[in-house]
């Protein structure tokens, strides 16, 4: 089964980063998932650009930037510029006047435009972006913090997008609280890829080549 895996990069250990990035790039990650947060959109601070910054100097696997900041338009260059070809850009079309704007900036600087939709956000607000885009990040907690419980009503939300995606042309992304039993109920479904925080990477005894490996070995 084919399915990307995301290395949330907010539970790192920033006393060893490099190596968290080489481990994990040795291990097999797809790519590395940074959240970065303004401490107003969302009530606290994780990444920030010279994080993203190091992390894109240290690896040749994408990034997954997901932006967690209030009206991205007015700083998204300071990110689009420090960005390669294949690397994503995910807004919240909540903190924007004029999301379409901001996801036309990410076209136009040649990346993958993406949309975060948090856990209250409902399909049919974000519709007409669902044509723009080539990512949706289904949010499965509401964002701002690793560590929290999966919200189980987020499910329908995401059978719903399943329904859309071939005709609109997104893929859909899972971010938090991602256990080995979402990956086997919703990878069969379609959904392309999943954000590993603590809840199945960080701050085990595994290496993250283990965990990694045991992932890909599971049995749909
Ligand atoms: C939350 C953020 C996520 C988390 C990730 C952590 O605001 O967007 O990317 O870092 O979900 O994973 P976990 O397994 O600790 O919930
Ligand atoms: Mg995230």
């Amino acid at each position: 089964m084919q399915f990307e895996l995301m290395a949330s990069m907010m539970c790192a250990d920033y006393g060893n980063l490099e190596k968290e990035v080489k481990n994990l790039e040795e291990g097999g990650i797809d790519s590395f998932h940074i959240d970065i947060m303004d401490g107003r959109y969302v009530p606290n601070f994780a990444m920030s650009l010279n994080d993203m910054r190091y992390i894109a100097s240290a690896t040749k696997k994408p990034l997954d930037v997901h932006l967690m900041i209030e009206h991205p338009n007015n700083r998204i260059q300071l990110f689009l510029e420090n960005l390669r070809k294949g690397d994503t850009v995910y807004i919240h079309p909540e903190a924007e006047y004029h999301p379409s704007t901001t996801l036309q900036s990410i076209i136009n600087a040649g990346l993958i435009p993406g949309i975060a939709v948090n856990p209250g956000t409902s399909v049919e607000t974000v519709m007409e972006m669902l044509r723009i885009v080539k990512k949706v990040l289904v949010m499965s907690v509401n964002p701002g913090n690793a560590g929290q419980m999966y919200l189980p009503y987020v499910g329908k939300k995401i059978t719903k997008l399943l329904a859309l995606k071939e005709d609109m042309d997104f893929e859909i992304y899972w971010d938090g609280a991602c256990s080995a039993d979402k990956i086997l109920e919703y990878a069969p479904k379609g959904v392309a890829g999943f954000v590993l925080g603590t809840t199945l990477l960080f701050g085990k005894e595994q290496p993250y080549a283990d965990t990694l490996q045991n992932i890909r070995k599971l049995r749909f």
